[in-house]
């Protein structure tokens, strides 16, 4: 049986990390048992949500659990897609994960609001004496990834710039189709709906989360897929 370890439901989603939702997605859509567990970055083998441990097997990193899981269940998430469009899918994951999803790491960590009621909350559960000095370590380590990806060396601005052309590229892929490759979801959609979903959360306010709003392809995608996905938390949300 697996267990998903990833971070619990926070800033109106159901897990604040599009990496967990991004594989929790994927375990649904391969249709296969699994329990959810609360874990924090420090459990994690390579110092980053989610891993997954199967009948004492443990695997981190969304995309080698998902690897793991086809291999080993025998599922392909990708099941009816040309050469060409697993290409593509594969190209989209990466402009969402290597790039979008840098954008994101921006508005939450970098902009004092959103940082003050999101991410500085994650050090909540430290001794209170240990809280300051934790928060703002783990503030500059995660700053100082931004700045090593690169796209923490532009400004607010140019940052802002560059998320614009992934949402504007992904709603163009999308189209009006239900899913990306079509009609039915695969892989990427997982990816897509935790990327969009982060960005859209209304617990955040940015000039990024507004342009996302104005694709109303986008926004039903997330709806349609948190239906899907998430009945209850919809239910508690409402
Ligand atoms: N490549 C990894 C990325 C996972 C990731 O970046 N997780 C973040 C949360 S969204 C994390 O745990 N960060 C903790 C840290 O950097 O300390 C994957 O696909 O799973």
């Amino acid at each position: 049986m697996i267990t998903l370890y990833g971070f619990g439901p926070l800033f109106g989603l159901p897990d604040p990390s599009p990496f967990v939702l991004k594989t929790e997605v994927q375990v649904k859509l391969a249709d296969i048992p699994f329990g959810k567990a609360r874990a924090t970055p420090k459990d994690a083998p390579k110092g980053k949500l989610p891993y997954i441990e199967d009948d004492g097997e443990t695997i981190a990193d969304s995309t080698f659990i998902r690897e793991h899981i086809e291999k080993k269940y025998g599922a392909d998430l990708d099941l009816g897609l040309t050469r060409d469009m697993r290409a593509r899918a594969w190209a989209i994951e990466r402009m969402l994960e290597d790039h979008l999803y840098w954008a994101i790491v921006h508005l939450r960590w970098a902009e004092e609001r959103n940082f003050a009621k999101g991410p500085s909350r994650f050090f909540d559960i430290l001794p209170r004496e240990q809280r300051e000095t934790a928060r703002e370590a783990g503030r500059r380590r995660i700053l100082e990834s931004l700045r090593a990806h690169g796209l923490g060396r532009h400004s607010k601005e140019e940052i802002e710039e560059l998320g614009r052309r992934s949402v504007a590229s992904l709603s163009a892929l999308l189209g009006n189709k239900p899913y990306l490759m079509g009609p039915e979801p695969c892989g990427v959609d997982a990816t897509a709906f935790a990327m969009i979903a982060s960005l859209l959360t209304p617990w955040f306010e940015s000039d990024l989360r507004k342009y996302a709003e104005s694709h109303r392809n986008l926004v039903s995608f997330r709806d349609r897929m948190l239906a899907e996905h998430y009945p209850g938390f919809l239910r508690k949300a409402a």
